[in-house]
């Protein structure tokens, strides 16, 4: 299948709700801690190296920045957050802006949240795990960096990190991924498809029952 993500063309960055475009044109966006692999899993999905900026230093996406694909549904790269060095008033900046974004974006679809599968549900994962449940959000969670798990560990962590959220009360689905290996890559096209039209990712190519 030719890959629909590969036209994404960056957009806009913006530091406040008011300067993203509004509009009813169906968005995702991809939150997680600063260096999980947020802009490398984007980058994956729609094969391009380039698009959203990867960096070695934490916390180096510190605004909104929107990609926009060729049917007009964009992708939002969210700051990273849980960065120690980060000091309390951009913190608390940062709190503001995410989770009025998660609350109140009204084209938002849903979000692809991120975590580096060695650390899973981090405190500021459950707060974004818990903003997206208040605000009925739908959810998907790349386990990220999978290349640097062996296989038993990897399913521990996927199993882990199921439980922890039937704990914590959400429906959201979780996979394995690396952005590295291109493990899940399919999957998390599929589900991002999913998102961003209302489909179940089967549905659409099973026939109907006779
Ligand atoms: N081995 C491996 N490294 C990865 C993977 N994904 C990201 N990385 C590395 O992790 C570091 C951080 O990746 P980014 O994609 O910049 O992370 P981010 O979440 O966008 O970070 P901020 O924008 O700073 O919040 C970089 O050095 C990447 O090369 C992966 O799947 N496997
Ligand atoms: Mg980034």
């Amino acid at each position: 299948m030719q890959n629909p993500y590969a036209q994404a063309q960056f957009l806009i960055s913006c530091a406040q709700l008011g300067q993203l475009p509004h509009d009813d044109k169906p968005e995702v966006a991809f939150a997680g801690r600063s260096n999980a692999g947020k802009s490398s899993a984007l980058n994956a999905i729609c094969s391009r190296h380039g698009l959203a900026r990867v960096s070695k230093t934490p916390g180096r996406t510190q605004l909104i920045n929107l990609f926009a694909l060729t049917d007009g549904s964009r992708l939002a790269d969210l700051p990273g957050y849980g960065y120690a060095a980060v000091p309390d008033p951009m913190r608390r900046s940062w709190g503001r802006l995410i989770g009025g974004y998660v609350e109140q974006r009204e084209n938002l679809r849903g979000l692809f949240l991120i975590m580096d599968c060695r650390h899973p549900l981090t405190d500021y994962d459950r707060q974004m795990l818990a903003w997206t449940v208040s605000a009925g959000r739908r959810c998907h969670i790349l386990l990220t960096k999978a290349d640097k798990l062996g296989y038993g560990a990897s399913k521990a962590a996927l199993l882990a990190t199921r439980k922890g959220l039937l704990d914590l009360g959400s429906d959201a689905t979780v996979q394995l991924f690396s952005a590295s290996s291109h493990q899940g890559l399919d999957e998390a096209r599929e589900r991002l498809h999913s998102m961003l039209h209302g489909e179940e990712p089967a549905a659409a190519t099973q026939p109907p029952p006779a």
